[in-house]
């Protein structure tokens, strides 16, 4: 560890780690002092006419800090305002020279330094981690030819296909403006309003309706470039690219009920994960991939790969896994690194290149303007977080916050004076070279026919989900739909479901008073309905086809086939008061461990509590400060004292159903059993009694008389793998 105590060596040559060195301050053994370097003799007292007197205005010292104290904040970002980020590496797997010729994707043994932000879209950066909603995955990498930016989302599409309907996608989603409500949250009106008179949206609404919008850790999240960007390799051949990164743990999820809570019990959720997990050196790791289309089969698909709206199935154009990502390192500062990082989807690097995605086109305007507000001024670049490692040397010049001296007399090119410098870089010395794209057209202000597919892909989505995510969907649709005032507009939001699958409409008609779509029929009356609407409310990019093509499902969209064999970075809830089974609970914590979990005490309140055969422990949390929603597995040790404490606690029963009802995996062994039978996280028995067969059910390892502690414990870590069950119908009778 070094004096940041952030488990990281500052001689690793990582560029950029050096580059911020030079920044870092710490006060260790200092004076204090003004700005001007002053060594201040007091800072607990104004200057005063008199101890009871009125503080005088030559107070200096006082002026100097509350000016600089009022003026603290900086506007947050218009959308991804609430972050958190972190810092780390990346590496190619081998060389990728036949696609791009981008440096940093052709030396395998070579690493390149990243700064990665997380953020929700909707809500401040005050509001909570946990919302529904998109996350954004922006990632710096400091490479030798400058920096180059892939500012994504864990979503791999987009509400719109043209950046001019940005600020109303914005707008409808954020607070309503005449009273600011409600803070990050779809489930109002104005945003349901814009989706049914947006019908490309449909897809992505299926997304973000989904699951996937409650990201159970940053490190358990997909990232997608959304965007299609262009490959060129050193021959000047180009193919189409879509970007991904692949987390190594999986994609995991919250469930709604517990990402509501969390948002109250703790906001921080998500950031606090990521930095716990990096602090204990769980570094999040993602796998870098992409997807090739070749500029010859452009127009091949069923659908267009410009259009943001759209994925492109893995069936269809195969994803290749190229590099890693490691997140390894906590900024040490959030203002100077997390806040001021500004990334730009326009700072490309010599091999990367964009594509006609009029989505990207609106965007390579939108970051560097958005900046000049946020940050101040044009010179944020040279802020250190932002800074190139690769040098930085052109004719731009002063503006607010300057950092730069540049010398000499030349500031324009071409110049003599100057000997021509700064020169520029032809092609073999990795001058950036635009692709030399043909264009022959018309200017119109149109949206592409081969753009008019609102509804195949996100039938593709719905039909490729598992039965308990299809129900989340529907229950999700349900809340947010169940927020909107306007009849007519609940009625419209079933009229485009209807499009995506007549069942899905139902079933979410059947939750919010609108009557329900039956059989073909309704839905030519829902399509007629929605036609009406659109013609009378001037929408223009209407569904004008459906190309379902041959693939039906597609496994890479369901979370139930992502990664299930770790528990990694897991955290699992002990509870226990004085009197418990020592031996347990050291088994189960030592296994848990070992399998890359960690296990944390909950119990009545703090201060050490004794095992059975007087082991002290300390709990770390209490049924006060914790919650099941913070913990990923609970595990009810025995100790006849410890439970019949736990079981008079309402909280402890509570905490038992909560995580029941989640979906979690529970253990409990000797008399720990006895909790979860006086929990609902047990049927009745076919006597109507609660008896030792009523537990077994999915995700609950409950053993009375445990001969083997390794073999629960491996039942055990084999449950928290899974993530969570939900076959079992019997939790939606549980209260949570
Ligand atoms: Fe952004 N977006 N965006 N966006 N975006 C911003 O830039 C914008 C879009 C994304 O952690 C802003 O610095 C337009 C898609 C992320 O700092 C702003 C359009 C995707 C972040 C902006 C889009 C993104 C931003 C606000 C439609 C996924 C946070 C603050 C044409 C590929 C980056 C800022 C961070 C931030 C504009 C659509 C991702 C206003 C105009 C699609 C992850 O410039």
């Amino acid at each position: 560890m070094n004096s940041r105590g952030n488990g990281k060596d500052l001689s690793n040559g990582d560029a950029k780690d050096e580059d911020l060195e030079r920044f870092r301050q710490d006060a260790d053994g200092q004076y204090l002092t003004t700005n001007q370097g002053l060594r201040i003799a007091d800072d607990q007292n104004s200057l005063k006419a008199g101890s009871r007197g009125p503080t005088l205005l030559e107070d200096f010292l006082l002026r100097e800090k509350i000016t600089h104290f009022d003026h603290e904040r900086i506007p947050e970002r218009v959308v991804h305002a609430r972050g958190a980020a972190a810092h780390g590496s990346f590496q190619v797997y081998e060389p990728m020279a036949e696609y791009t010729s981008a440096a940093f994707l052709q030396d395998p043994s070579a690493s390149t330094p990243v700064f990665v932000r997380f953020s929700t879209v909707a809500g401040s950066r005050g509001s909570a981690d946990t919302v529904r909603d998109v996350r954004g995955f922006a990632v710096k990498f400091y490479t030798d030819d400058g920096v180059f930016d892939l500012v994504g989302n864990n979503i791999p599409v987009f509400f719109i296909q043209d950046a001019i309907k940005f600020p109303d996608v914005i707008h409808a989603v954020k607070p309503e403006p005449h009273n600011e409500i409600p803070q990050a949250a779809s489930a109002h009106n104005t945003f349901w309003d814009f989706a049914w008179l947006t019908p490309e949206s449909t897809h992505m609404l299926m997304w973000v309706m989904s699951d996937r919008a409650l990201p159970r850790s940053f490190g358990m999240m997909e990232g997608f470039g959304v965007n299609t960007f262009r490959f060129v390799n050193a021959e000047g051949r180009a193919r189409l690219v879509k970007f991904h990164w692949k987390p190594l743990l999986g994609v995991h999820s919250l469930v709604w009920d517990e990402a509501q809570k969390l948002a109250g019990k703790d906001p921080d959720f998500l950031r606090r994960d990521l930095w716990e997990s990096i602090e204990r050196g769980d570094y999040p790791e993602w796998e870098f991939a992409i997807q090739t289309i070749e500029e010859a089969d452009e127009l091949n698909f069923d659908f267009d790969p410009l259009d943001p709206t759209k994925l492109w199935p893995e069936q269809a154009v195969p994803v290749r896994r190229i590099g890693k990502l490691t997140l390894n390192r906590n900024p040490d500062n959030f203002f100077a690194e997390t806040e001021q990082v500004a990334f730009h989807p326009g700072h490309v690097v010599p091999g990367i290149d964009f594509s006609n995605d009029p989505l990207l086109q609106g965007r390579l305007f939108s970051y560097l303007d958005t900046q000049l507000t946020r940050l101040g001024g044009p010179n944020f670049a040279e802020l250190p977080i932002n800074r190139s490692v690769a040098p930085v040397q052109n004719n731009q010049r002063d503006g607010i916050m300057r950092h730069a001296i540049n010398r000499g007399q030349v500031s324009y090119g071409p110049n003599s004076l100057g000997g021509g410098c700064p020169m520029q870089a032809p092609q073999n010395m990795r001058g950036f070279v635009s692709y030399a794209e043909r264009v022959d057209a018309q200017k119109v202000r149109e949206r592409s026919e081969s753009f008019g597919d609102h509804f195949s892909q996100a039938t593709l989505f719905w039909n490729s989900q598992s039965d308990p995510e299809q129900e989340h969907i529907v229950l999700a649709f349900r809340f947010e739909l169940g927020k909107v005032e306007h009849k007519a507009i609940r009625q419209h939001v079933v009229d485009l479901l209807t499009n995506v699958d007549e069942e899905l409409a139902t079933r979410v008609a059947k939750g919010i008073g609108v009557p329900a779509p039956a059989n073909g029929q309704a839905a030519s009356a829902a399509n007629d309905r929605l036609e009406a609407g659109w013609e009378q409310f001037g929408v223009t990019s209407r569904p004008t086809h459906r190309s379902p093509g041959e693939i039906t499902r597609a496994p890479e969209l369901s979370m139930a086939n992502t990664v299930k064999d770790t528990v990694k970075s897991r955290c699992i809830a002990v509870l226990a008061a004085d009197g418990f089974d020592g031996a347990q609970v050291t088994a189960i914590t030592k296994a848990l461990e070992a399998a890359g979990a960690r296990a944390e005490i909950v119990s009545t309140q703090l201060g050490a509590i004794r095992s059975a055969d007087g082991q002290a422990l300390e709990p770390d949390k209490t049924l006060l400060t914790a919650g099941s929603i913070m913990y990923d597995a609970v595990f009810v040790p025995g100790g006849s004292q410890s439970v019949a404490a736990l079981i008079q606690e309402g909280d402890a029963i509570h905490f038992v159903n909560e995580a029941f009802r989640h979906g979690k995996a529970i253990a409990a062994t000797g008399g720990g059993v006895d909790l979860l039978l006086a929990s609902q996280a047990a049927g009745n028995g076919s006597n109507g009694r609660k008896s030792k067969k009523a537990l077994s059910l999915p995700g609950v390892v409950a053993e009375r008389e445990p001969s083997d502690l390794s073999d629960v414990a491996q039942q055990f870590v084999e449950a928290i793998a899974q993530h969570r069950s939900f076959t079992c119908q019997h939790k939606e009778r549980v209260p949570a």
